[in-house]
């Protein structure tokens, strides 16, 4: 087999450093297997895989805006790259290049499968004027049960609590998980992990350009109220963001650029 191939609308990458997915619609990444280990993103086996609708799991693209539309009740949750085909630009190594016209913007990512995947958004600014938004790589990470994980880095950092009508908080020590979970951390440091002492691995998250992280875990009765995840697979998922958003969103000046990185790594606890 070669090292990518394309078939069924996704790239499948088949390295000896790892293996790897992703979507061209919304550059979706829905696989990363380092040698020897389990799966590191989670995919719900519930997800629907169809032109215009997100998958359930992976790395959804969240972009120009970050969950509702500020203003327009009927524009699409976490904005549209997502659901749009992306144009695939070309492919090195196990690197994959995508661009998106996302007026006035425009979105290049690069995804590279290896012992580390590296993640690499950059939005640019097309306009002639001052233009702003939000990002988030919408991770989902694959754990043995939530709620035995636990998210290092955020201690003393502030949080906006979504289902406490947004209220602002003080994280205090490692995120663990005991209900429903959502989170926008603001101003956050440049690496964090989950600890998943269940499969015995910690999984580093490293970034660059990106102020916020977001934690989240819809939890029991949210998750069977969702068609695409369903009552028993979100124990074994939890998201941790890498993005630019509320607080944090970005503006760019006309032909400006903003770039942000995440890599993520497995090593054993
Ligand atoms: O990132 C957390 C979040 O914004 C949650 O509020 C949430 O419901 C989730 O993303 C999933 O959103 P989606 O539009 O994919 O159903």
């Amino acid at each position: 087999m070669a090292e990518i191939e394309f078939a069924d609308g996704k790239f499948t990458v088949d390295r000896p450093e790892a293996r790897g997915e992703v979507y061209l619609q919304g550059a979706h990444v829905t696989r990363w297997v380092p040698a020897a280990q389990r799966p590191v993103i989670f995919l719900s086996p519930n997800s629907a895989f169809a032109p215009g609708r997100a998958i359930r799991g992976g790395i959804p693209v969240v972009f120009p805006w970050f969950g509702p539309h500020p203003s327009d009740p009927q524009a699409p949750q976490h904005g549209y790259a997502r659901t749009r085909p992306w144009l695939f630009a070309g492919a090195a190594g196990g690197a994959l290049q995508f661009e998106l016209a996302a007026e006035p913007f425009r979105l290049r990512y690069e995804v590279a499968f290896g012992a580390t995947l590296a993640l690499t958004l950059t939005v640019e600014n097309r306009s002639s004027q001052e233009a702003g938004c939000e990002a988030a790589l919408h991770s989902y990470f694959a754990v043995s049960d939530v709620a035995a994980v636990a998210v290092e880095g955020l201690a003393g950092c502030t949080y906006l609590d979504k289902p406490d009508g947004m209220r602002r908080k003080l994280q205090a020590g490692d995120v663990t998980f005991a209900g429903e979970t959502d989170r926008v951390y603001l101003d956050t440091p440049p690496q964090l992990a989950i600890r998943d002492p269940g499969w015995r691995r910690r999984i580093a998250i490293d970034k660059t350009g990106a102020a916020a992280t977001i934690v989240w875990n819809p939890w029991r009765d949210k998750a069977a109220a969702m068609a695409d995840l369903g009552a028993e697979a979100w124990r074994g998922m939890v998201c941790v963001e890498t993005g630019n958003v509320a607080d944090n969103a970005v503006r760019l000046a006309a032909g400006a650029s903003h770039t942000m990185t995440t890599a993520i790594a497995v090593a054993a606890l």
